[in-house]
């Protein structure tokens, strides 16, 4: 219901820029405005939105583009919207043992058998440690709600004191992931992080995850911001987003804090649960299935710009990141080939040579760069390529590798900017 406010109110927004007839300083003003009260009617932080109004008006003023104007506003829109959702983080699959916490009646233990169903459906085996004892039936909920999924339940009806009971599992466990379902209490908040400290020294649980009831709307900042002061959390989980006009607030709030947002629960049903990718959550709210179209050429235009940019100044190793990330985010080679326009020319051969393992392995590779070092890759000298090799867990050749790589792209951009395509890349694709 409430998303769906807030999904009218964006639609329309988007709605009134595609059929206005001039674009021009006023309508603008008039648009931010009608996004002000959008946003505000969601618990959006008024601060919050009036830094986003800024930015809008400042970028439709001042960029440049070769979309038509009204595809501009929305492009701008959408991607400011996007940022003040924070970054999509990928949860690795792995083997993990991952703590919930969060306030009573947040929805920890609904969420528990979400994600434990969550890992199931990616193929690793999941099961849930039930430590809430203060909760009357915890236990038999997890198991109901688990039962039609075969996904097993630990725990101990009987057994009053949670760390008795984890220190009865938690070695016993073999499955790949282990929930730990934890109590919540509302009032006594220091007796709630003082378990919550002694069960992560017992458990050592490899995620902390704080499950924050979208209903409470801003106040989700104070709320992250205290349990990470406390116990500290490496991500966050929204829940009840499907009944709460609040729920821009929360998602806004929770952002600001740095602290990533994983999940989103929409429903009480176990399925009613998605991974939080900011950039498909606003693109439906504002409906860009609709204007797809636009949203095609916008993609387009943005590769064009990004070519263009990056044909204006030596490529860095900053624009290899971001182009393996992208690569990474659409999957097929061919296909992005086909996307770019010009670029496959002479990009074709180097990246269609990278299989998507040494992607993988240049991008861990970058991540383990300073941005320095990224944007002006000539200060890599051997003492900083040992400690990149060291802290990405690869090999010191691997890392000379990949600066290598560089430097032929690097050199191949020169010649396509006097001119000169070289052949062995142009004609090879
Ligand atoms: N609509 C909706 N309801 C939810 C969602 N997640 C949980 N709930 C409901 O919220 C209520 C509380 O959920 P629980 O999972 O029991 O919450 P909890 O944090 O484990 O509560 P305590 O164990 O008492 O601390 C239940 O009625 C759930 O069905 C959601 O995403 N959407
Ligand atoms: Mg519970």
């Amino acid at each position: 219901m409430s998303l769906e406010k807030l999904s009218d109110g964006l639609k329309n927004v988007v709605k009134k820029i595609m059929e206005s007839v001039l674009i021009d300083d006023r309508l603008i003003n008039e648009v931010v405005r009608d996004l002000q009260k959008v946003l505000i009617s969601a618990d959006v932080n008024v601060k919050l939105v009036l830094e986003l109004s800024n930015r809008i008006k400042e970028r439709a003023r001042k960029e440049k583009s070769k979309l038509d104007k009204k595809q501009r506003i929305v492009k701008i829109l959408y991607e400011e919207l996007v940022k003040i959702l924070g970054k999509k983080k990928e949860l690795k699959l792995r083997k993990m043992k991952i703590m919930l916490l969060g306030l009573q009646g947040s929805g920890k233990t609904t969420t528990a058998a979400k994600l434990a169903r969550y890992f199931q459906k990616k193929g690793l085996s999941s099961s849930v440690l039930c430590l809430d004892t203060y909760r009357p039936a915890a236990y038999e909920q997890l198991l109901q709600l688990l039962k039609p999924y075969n996904i097993r339940v630990y725990g101990d009806a009987d057994e009053k004191n949670p760390i008795k009971i984890a220190e009865k599992f938690i070695n016993k466990i073999k499955s790949d992931v282990v929930i730990i379902d934890t109590a919540g209490r509302h009032k006594n908040q220091e007796s709630l992080f003082n378990e919550m400290k002694e069960l992560d020294r017992i458990i050592k649980p490899d995620e902390k995850f704080l499950v924050i009831d979208a209903t409470i709307g801003q106040a989700a900042k104070d709320q992250a911001s205290a349990f990470h002061r406390e116990v500290g959390i490496t991500g966050i989980i929204v829940t009840k987003l499907d009944g709460s006009a609040k729920g821009g607030g929360a998602l806004t709030a929770v952002a600001e804090t740095g602290a990533p947002i994983l999940f989103i629960g929409t429903g009480e049903k176990i399925e009613e649960f998605e991974e939080f990718d900011p950039d498909k959550f606003i693109s439906r709210l504002i409906g860009l299935g609709d204007i797809s179209t636009l949203l095609e050429k916008a993609k387009e235009v943005i590769k064009e710009e990004e070519i263009e940019r990056m044909m204006k100044h030596e490529i860095t190793l900053l624009d290899l990141e971001n182009q393996i990330e992208n690569i990474m985010k659409m999957g097929k080679l061919k296909d992005l080939i086909k996307m770019i326009p010009g670029f496959s020319l002479f990009m074709s051969k180097e990246f269609a040579d990278l299989t998507e393992q040494k992607m993988k392995s240049y991008l861990v590779i970058l991540k383990s760069m300073t941005k320095e070092e990224k944007l002006n890759p000539k200060i890599i000298n051997s003492s900083r390529i040992r400690r990149i090799a060291f802290g990405s867990g690869k090999s010191i050749e691997e890392v000379r590798e990949l600066l290598k790589y560089y430097n032929q792209m690097k050199k191949a951009m020169k010649l396509m900017k006097r001119g000169r395509i070289p052949l062995p890349f142009g004609f090879r694709f």
